[in-house]
């Protein structure tokens, strides 16, 4: 494919909620610029964006992808993001570097949990959004409806039909352009003449989107007042630099099929004329030297380098590849980069654009242009890539915090030793998702923005050879006592030759905040002193693995107050051995208790769902410490244990249909009430200890 000029390039990210057709939108708008053929078909597992093995299965899109069409002399760099909210992390990395959000809405279901999200990112990132009401088609759909919750859920914004419908469901034949009073019926650029019928509705329309262009611009007002009319171009100006500007929230909207390819030819067009080339837009970037200072840039070629990696994938057949946004400056073939965000040099070979999984050799890119480049070797999703002598930082988008952990079990010992090196790849490509090994419980876990994420992961992993079955994590319980309590333990083996001989007198302490101590209290040299670091050791090696329930210690102190040796047998081992059991008889006897983290819950929920939301909370042991509503939303702080909460996800998801959303943070460990405590230490096998 040939190199594009920063002014003949345009950045569009599709964005909607789940299934209301972006993927199949992407398949037309190839189609009709002869990028391919014939239209693929998401059920039929052959659309161009939903390319990768697990998206095929799945029948949705998970991750975003680049499809650039060549129209008019132009590239629209067309990006199809995932509709599924657990890919958040795809759909504002692929806002982040567009310069224009089409928001896909459901002509049946208007606005919907999806709609809302992305809306909000790219309220965030201040990009122009363009609506277009899809799948017009469908039975029940209904343009002024989709309308109407449009306004309903985003009462700024002006909304400005560009086209309107021709019929219905079924009947949805077309659309008239009320730039140029056109109607458009095929899949090509043919224009006919206005059905007769719809003189009036289109002419009303008119209206209002010319009043709307003209807005913008001080001499686009004079002549509409002047002349009662635009030209055509002067319609498309206003309204470009209209959805541009953020103080007037003015959205043009469009209306498609994409499936049944109608009025796709004109959305393509919106793409050329609605969009603003990134040599009109500036970005923001901070200087990686001490300085750190945030400035907007213009987007040129003839600036320092900025280039921001949004995505990265790992083929198993060429490796990782980053997919990244030009800012400023232009990428050669061949050439050294610098990682800015890691201070690492790289290596650009064979740069290329992708449409879908077909990899397109490209000579250079400039600037505002996407590209693609394979085996990075330091290079991350979020870094920048940049000059060395002149290193600058594109700043990355927030993310929140995972909130859905499994625990991960490799099914056999190679899976095991496989583990590591894919999970630290997966991860690495999405800052949504995380893992660890973690201590406390002895688990692997894995944690993502939910249970599709997770479960993606997961399927990728087995695609890379390491198959891995999941479950809830333990809840990371503590073990401490709560009283003083002591007991002696006398450990004597007699094998062959020498013997074991130890005895140790200990006591157990609450040590409350303090951790694990260990003092002596020895008189009269009952045992040497030589002996202390070998009880002390005896004592420790339980702490990890806990006494009543198989949970870490926390919180004692272990004093040894008396013993006895033996001149011959008393050793290291036999002390060690004798102050472990000894530990162990106390602690039993220093009424031991659970601990468990008590976490904070800011759950934001619509007003009209609180009620079920309390609810549910009252049945997870949970406290509420306070509400506050504003613009229908209300915000629920609690405190609970963290063992009610290991699925609120899914939970809170079924109950509100996926408008609630839930942050949380460790705040303490409290004491787990006797009669949970129970179900808990019954639960446990103990493990036996070699000596
Ligand atoms: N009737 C009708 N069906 C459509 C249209 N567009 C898409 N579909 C169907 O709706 C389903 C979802 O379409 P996709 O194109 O995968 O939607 P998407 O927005 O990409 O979905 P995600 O990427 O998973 O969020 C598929 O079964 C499509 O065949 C349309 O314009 N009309
Ligand atoms: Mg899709």
């Amino acid at each position: 494919m040939k190199a594009y000029t920063t002014d003949k390039l345009r950045n569009v990210v599709l964005v909607g909620h789940q299934g209301s057709g972006k993927t199949s939108l992407v398949e037309a708008l190839l189609y009709n610029t002869g990028a391919i053929s014939r239209m693929g078909r998401v059920e039929e597992k052959n659309t161009v964006s939903d390319w990768d093995d697990e998206e095929r299965e799945r029948g949705i899109s998970l991750s975003t992808s680049l499809t650039p069409i060549e129209f008019n002399d132009l590239k629209i760099n067309l990006l199809d993001t995932p509709g599924y909210t657990d890919f958040q992390g795809d759909i504002k990395h692929a806002i982040r570097v567009a310069d224009s959000v089409f928001v896909v809405v459901d002509a049946v279901s208007g606005v919907e949990v999806g709609t809302e999200l992305a809306w909000q990112y790219a309220e965030v990132y201040q990009q122009p959004i363009i609506v277009t009401i899809n799948k017009m088609d469908r039975e029940n759909a209904d343009f002024e409806a989709t309308l109407d919750s449009l306004r309903a859920a985003f009462p700024d914004y002006k909304f400005v039909p560009v086209m309107i419908p021709i019929g219905a469901e079924s009947d949805f034949k077309g659309v008239v352009n009320l730039v140029t009073m056109k109607a458009y019926y095929g899949t090509g650029s043919e224009r006919a003449d206005l059905p007769p019928e719809m003189q009036d509705a289109a002419d009303a329309a008119r209206t209002i989107l010319i009043e709307a262009a003209a807005e913008p611009d001080d001499k686009l007002i004079e002549k509409y007042f002047a002349e009662g009319t635009l030209t055509p171009d002067e319609i498309r100006d206003g309204m470009r630099l209209a959805a541009r500007d953020n103080k007037l929230k003015t959205v043009p909207v469009f209306v498609t099929s994409g499936t049944k390819n109608i009025g796709t030819f004109p959305l393509l067009e919106a793409m050329t004329v609605y969009v603003s080339p990134p040599s009109e837009r500036r970005f923001q970037t901070v200087l990686a030297d001490e300085k750190r200072e945030y400035r907007l840039r213009p987007q040129s070629d003839d600036k320092p380098l900025a280039a921001f990696v949004f995505k990265t994938s790992n083929d198993r057949f060429v490796g990782t590849l980053s997919y990244f946004r030009i800012f400023s400056g232009h990428v050669e073939n061949d050439h050294r980069y610098w990682n800015a965000t890691h201070s690492a040099d790289e290596r650009f070979s064979g740069i290329m654009t992708m449409r879908g999984k077909e990899q397109i050799p490209v000579p250079h890119l400039h600037a505002g242009d996407m590209g693609v480049v394979a085996k990075l070797a330091h290079t991350k999703t979020g870094d920048t890539i940049s000059s060395k002598d002149q290193p600058i930082i594109i700043l990355r988008p927030d993310f929140p915090e995972p909130l859905y952990q499994v625990a991960l079990l490799p099914k056999t010992q190679n899976d095991t030793a496989k583990m590591g090196t894919i999970l630290t790849q997966l991860c690495d490509a999405d800052p949504t998702l995380r893992w660890r090994q973690d201590a406390d419980i002895k688990q692997t876990v894995l944690e993502g923005m939910g249970e599709a994420h997770i479960g993606v992961t997961i399927s990728r992993a087995a695609r890379f050879g390491v198959n891995l079955d999941i479950d809830v994590p333990r809840v990371p319980y503590k073990e401490t006592v709560t009283a003083k309590a002591q007991a002696t333990y006398r450990h004597r083996k007699q094998t062959g030759g020498s013997g074991q001989f130890g005895e140790v007198s200990l006591r157990v302490e609450p040590n409350t905040g303090s951790g694990y101590e260990f003092r002596s209290e020895v008189f009269g040299g009952a045992i040497s002193s030589s002996y202390y670091p070998s009880i002390d050791k005896g004592v420790q090696s339980v702490l990890g693995i806990g006494v009543i329930a198989g949970y870490p210690i926390v919180d004692v102190t272990a004093v040894v107050y008396d013993g006895k040796e033996h001149p011959v047998d008393s050793k290291d081992i036999a002390f060690q051995i004798a102050g472990r059991e000894a530990f162990k008889e106390a602690f039993h006897a220093a009424k031991p208790v659970l601990l468990e983290p008590i976490i904070e819950m800011k759950i934001v929920v619509p007003e009209s769902m609180m009620g079920d939301v309390l609810g549910d909370l009252n049945t997870r042991r949970a406290r509420v410490q306070g509400m506050d509503s504003t613009a229908n939303r209300t915000t629920i702080t609690a405190e609970a244990p963290l063992a009610e909460m290991m699925r609120y996800g899914n939970i809170l998801r079924s109950m509100t249909g996926g408008r609630g959303i839930y942050t949380t943070t460790l705040l303490r460990y409290d004491v787990v009430p006797a009669h949970v405590a129970q179900g808990i230490i019954a639960a446990h096998k103990p493990v036996a200890v070699a000596d």
